[in-house]
């Protein structure tokens, strides 16, 4: 036979059936699609043509009153001129003879701030005679211009005509979670990820920024934290770094949402301050018993001890004076109430009659408020200080009109009881969100990172209707994350309540080492289906078409100086239509 093409011919090498089936493709599965991540909500191109874009393209106007959006056009109108991107299917176009000199962009709410529920709609249209994108708000023609940046393509850029796309998406809350305590993350790495987030308009940072095994912030009124809990004088972040940080994310319509654990999560906290933190620095795991937050550097402030709250205050006022976002997160995750036992005042108080949810109880009445009321934050907390397993408290300490609850024990039902209870919810399941599982663990040989379905029948963490348990692995694959509906198993009314999701880096066993090949392109697997969902028109999952388009993204996204890893060897992208088992 002869071969048609160097594709074709690579095809004889493995057995003569695949080439003549790349023979035989339909002409559709060639033809022209436009690969955008995350799929936009309405998209039509009747007619396959393009334009070459002028060499002097210009975003207009610039927005130069806008501090953040005239950034973003700065930044965009150099990406789309520079960046060459090759389709794996170039689309076969109709190439118009004019050039397309400028997007014409306007946006009617200038003063729109970046919170949470922001109209981020886009109407993109782009003719021969001109390219026109309108939004509501500046974080909509954000959204809008990176659309438009992955519209262009080739080495003398071209963009299709012909073309009108209106956008919006399905969850207001599009997250990515970051633990810069376990290991340490540089600013620029940072950034690189804040920047790798808008590509896929994701829209929360959500900076979990300490943890028990290093404090890496230096606070005005705290400073000693850092200065004694941090990994050394290099591994802290400064105020400017954070307002670095900050900045930038606006420019890309990124929320920063800063995250101080407590009272768990804190044996960092000692090295200034030990007598304020039960438990310091010594691995709490009881024999025989599931144990929250059971790592080496476990320790939880002393509800009991009025120092904590002094401390804590300090901690939280700083925090508010440096983030601007309306959402502060508290923690309030996984304690362990054997850490707690471990000071004498707390046996006592226990002895007494005293209960651990008591303990709870005083610490969040203490602290709650202040956030509320004096800091005029919303309060984001773990789910585990509604739901347990060991401790909890009282729906009446958590307000719910001043309390969003984040979801991350892998049981649906949890975000079902969230809801239920009148509290908005941010989903983060284990099962399907956590992104640094499938490692096995990091404490020599520990038998709970084997565990890859339900937990055993006696432990706290078994959930009969659930959606099943693991510890964390497996590995979350993108397939995996894809296919998770986070509304599963709600009514039309507690949907409301859902926010939207966050996928999670722990960082145990992560740094910026493997940050990207981490994050991406799992995470955009996340940020499509918060953004448009998971479905096609007619509702079936869209898994085949999302493989391809998604290999292609991971491309762009590593021209753009993102390293995602591949998901397919590169002989796929030579044989289009040969990777999927489902075309
Ligand atoms: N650190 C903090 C963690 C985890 C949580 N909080 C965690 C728990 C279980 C798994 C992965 C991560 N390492 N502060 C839970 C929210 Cl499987």
């Amino acid at each position: 036979m002869t071969p048609l093409s160097p594709s074709a011919s690579m095809a004889t090498k493995t057995f003569l059936p695949l080439s003549l089936f790349l023979l035989l493709l339909p002409i559709s599965s060639l033809s022209s699609t436009l690969n955008i991540w995350p799929k936009p909500t309405s998209i039509s191109w009747p007619i396959p043509a393009a334009i070459p874009l002028s060499p002097f393209f210009s975003i207009e106007p610039d927005f130069s009153s806008h501090r953040y959006l005239h950034i973003a056009i700065t930044r965009y109108t150099r990406l789309i001129l520079s960046e060459r991107h090759r389709p794996i299917i170039p689309p076969v176009v109709n190439l118009s003879s004019s050039f397309l000199c400028s997007l014409q962009l306007s946006v009617s709410d200038l003063s729109a701030p970046l919170q949470s529920g922001v109209d981020e709609s886009y109407d993109l249209y782009i003719s021969s005679s001109g390219a026109a994108l309108t939004a509501a708000t500046p974080w909509g023609a954000m959204r809008g211009l990176e659309t438009f940046s992955q519209l262009a393509w080739g080495h003398q850029p071209v963009v299709p005509i012909g073309l009108r796309i209106f956008d919006k998406p399905l969850f207001t809350h599009r997250g990515l979670l970051l633990d810069t305590s376990r290991n340490f993350y540089s600013v620029r790495s940072i950034l690189r990820t804040i920047r790798a987030m808008s590509y896929n308009k994701m829209n929360v940072f959500h900076w979990h920024i300490t943890d028990s095994q290093s404090f890496p912030i230096v606070l005005p009124s705290e400073p000693e934290l850092a200065a004694r809990g941090s990994y050394g004088s290099g591994m802290n972040y400064s105020i400017r770094d954070v307002q670095r940080i900050i900045r930038y994310a606006l420019s890309c319509g990124v929320r920063v949402v800063p995250e101080i654990d407590m009272p768990g999560h804190t044996a960092s906290w000692a090295e200034a301050y030990p007598e304020i933190v039960t438990c310091a620095n010594r691995f709490w795991a009881p024999a025989g018993k599931p144990s929250l937050a059971a790592e080496p550097g476990t320790g939880e402030l002393n509800p009991l001890h009025p120092k904590t709250y002094q401390v804590v205050r300090n901690v939280l006022h700083d925090l508010s004076t440096l983030f601007p976002d309306q959402y502060l997160h508290a923690g309030a995750d996984e304690v362990n109430t054997a850490c707690w036992e471990a000071d004498p005042g707390v046996t006592r108080f226990i002895s007494a009659g005293g209960t651990h949810d008591q303990l709870l109880e005083k610490f969040i009445n203490l602290t709650h408020p202040y956030i509320t009321y004096t800091l005029n934050r919303t309060v984001v907390y773990w789910e585990d200080v509604l739901l347990g397993p060991y401790v909890k408290v009282r729906p009446a300490s958590l307000p719910t009109e001043s309390t969003i609850l984040q979801t991350w024990n892998y049981r649906a039902k949890n975000t079902k009881r969230i809801v239920q209870a009148g509290y908005r919810a941010i989903v983060s399941s284990s099962n399907f969100y956590y992104l640094d599982c499938g490692q096995g663990g990091w404490l020599g040989n520990d038998s709970r990172y084997d565990v890859q379905e339900a937990e055993p029948s006696d432990s706290l963490f078994n959930d009969p209707g659930g959606d099943g348990g693991s510890w964390c692995a497996p590995y979350k694959s993108w397939q995996r994350i894809y296919d998770y509906d986070i509304l599963h198993n709600l009514t039309e009314e507690e949907a409301k309540r859902v926010l939207g999701g966050e996928v999670a880096l722990w960082s145990e066993q992560a740094d910026e080492m493997v940050l990207d090949a981490k994050l991406w392109p799992r995470t955009s697997a996340a940020a499509e289906v918060l953004w448009s969902g998971n479905r096609d028109s007619e509702g079936k999952k869209r898994y085949a078409e999302a493989n391809d388009r998604l290999n292609e993204w991971r491309y762009r996204m590593v021209r753009r100086g993102i390293r995602a890893e591949p998901i397919q060897p590169l002989w796929c992208v030579l044989h289009p239509g040969m990777c999927n088992l489902e075309q």
